[in-house]
């Protein structure tokens, strides 16, 4: 939508208002490191052009209007305060609360203000873009504005993705900073390398003989909703496996020994390489599943306290959880990470392609996180030349993206679509395919 369609959409929402401010906010897709970055290890995504953009407003009281262009939306209000109580899990207005109340904590706000807001966007919604961080970006930026305040002078980027990552758990997802990181931060035609505690950013150029292709798969992947519990799975077990990490290290090295995630293996005071790590988990994990009652004895405590300290209501899985595996796909993503932001720096995109697969394998059989759909769609796309093909994003559905030279990348399209779209899932409308372009990080217009 065009700004001066916005601007009447907004007079129209808001009779009688003042011209309204503009803010952007991109989506991104995550091109390797994943379910890695809240266990402080590495991602590398890059912003895209489809985003979101929010009109607002200050008031002179203190109510929040957030109203949707599209009216699938309901409207939404809420009295801004010094505790907003989150509506149902699944509603939109979560992610607006969950920025204000993200600002308000971190700046001591006694002064509450309210602000109308009529948001646009160009980003599909659950397809594993983003569209959720991209929201509370985006109301981060209208509020600090209705406050006063001025990013880069106030807060900067960086602290600004910190605080987003954090108030973002609002919403009653466990997730870490990769996304509001890459959506404050990316530059166009460069993806990201994202270290996490301290949040760092590096940019890196994308190759320029490859398209980076996003398809959806069209299966809906509704994280703060239905699938919530499937997302959780991946911090929750990850939480439980670094307290046993944790446990073995006190047992070889003695009781000072501490990590609060994994990525301190490698990047804390320890220091350790990445084959030391291997080692370590293969002690810590010597079998593919660990029961919550062998999990509690290891950790000298009972079932329940490791329910309330790590896994919350997870299920257990038949024959226990899947530590080794999820371990494994911590230590091999994260030399992936590692060796593919090498891998942009040379151009080569054979090389980065091939890590791309990889890694697909592993969040498939490992992660554990992706569906029939993704492999399908995966395969799909590597039979039509793709150097590279990988779901994308949380997973169990959302979008795969694909790397694929520029000189087939038509023919690439129109093979999937033939593959995927009509034979698989049988649908004839136009593919939800689009060549993704980098972006710059969400600012005011
Ligand atoms: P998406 O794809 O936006 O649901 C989620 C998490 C990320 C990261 C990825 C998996 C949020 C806001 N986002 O992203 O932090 O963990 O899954 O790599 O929770």
């Amino acid at each position: 939508m065009e700004i001066q369609e916005l601007e009447q959409q907004f007079w129209r929402a808001f009779p009688g208002a003042k011209e309204p401010e503009i803010c952007r906010s991109p989506g991104r897709v995550n091109l390797i490191g994943e379910h890695t970055d809240y266990n402080g290890l590495p991602v590398l995504p890059m912003a895209i052009r489809q985003e979101i953009l929010v009109a607002f407003r200050p008031r002179e009281d203190r109510q929040v209007d957030l109203r949707n262009c599209d009216p699938s939306f309901p409207i939404k209000t809420f009295e801004n305060g010094p505790d907003l109580p989150p509506s149902p899990p699944g509603e939109w207005d979560n992610y607006c609360k969950a920025a204000i109340q993200g600002l308000n904590t971190h700046f001591k706000v006694r002064a509450f203000r309210g602000m109308d807001i009529l948001v646009t966007s160009t980003l599909p919604i659950a397809a594993g873009l983003s569209s959720s961080s991209s929201l509370v970006v985006a109301c981060a930026l209208a509020y600090l504005k209705v406050l006063g305040l001025h990013l880069e002078k106030d807060i900067s980027r960086l602290e600004l993705a910190e605080l987003m990552a954090e108030a973002e758990h609002y919403v009653g997802t466990r997730g870490g900073g990769m996304d509001q990181a890459v959506i404050l931060n990316c530059v166009t035609n460069h993806a990201c390398k994202i270290d996490f505690f301290p949040l760092r950013v590096e940019v890196a150029p994308l190759p320029e003989d490859c398209a980076i292709v996003v398809c959806d798969s069209m299966v809906k992947v509704r994280k703060s909703g239905a699938e919530l519990a499937k997302y959780n799975a991946g911090p929750r077990t990850c939480a439980l496996a670094c307290a046993l990490v944790e446990r073995q290290l006190k047992d070889e090295f003695g009781p000072e020994v501490e990590i609060d995630r994994l990525g301190d293996l490698w990047f804390g005071p320890l220091c350790l390489t990445s084959k030391e790590v291997e080692e370590i988990f293969s002690r810590v994990a010597p079998k593919p599943n660990l029961t919550l009652i062998d999990a509690a004895t290891r950790l000298k405590c009972t079932p329940q306290q490791v329910r309330d300290r790590w896994l919350g209501d997870l299920p257990e899985p038949n024959g226990g959880f899947h530590v080794q595996a999820r371990l494994r796909h911590q230590l091999t993503e994260y030399r992936r990470v590692e060796t593919a932001r090498d891998a942009l720096l040379a151009g080569d995109s054979e090389l980065f392609g091939q890590l791309m697969n990889a890694s697909h394998e592993s969040c498939a059989n490992d992660f554990q996180i992706s569906s029939p759909d993704l492999d399908a769609l995966v395969k799909a796309a590597r039979d039509a030349g793709a150097l590279g093909a990988r779901l994308t994003g949380a997973g169990f559905g959302g979008a795969t993206v694909n790397l694929v030279p520029k000189d087939i990348c038509h023919d690439f399209i129109d093979e999937i679509t033939e593959t995927y779209y009509r034979r698989h899932k049988g649908y004839n409308g136009g593919a939800p395919v689009f060549v993704a372009h980098a972006n710059d990080g969400a600012n005011y217009l």
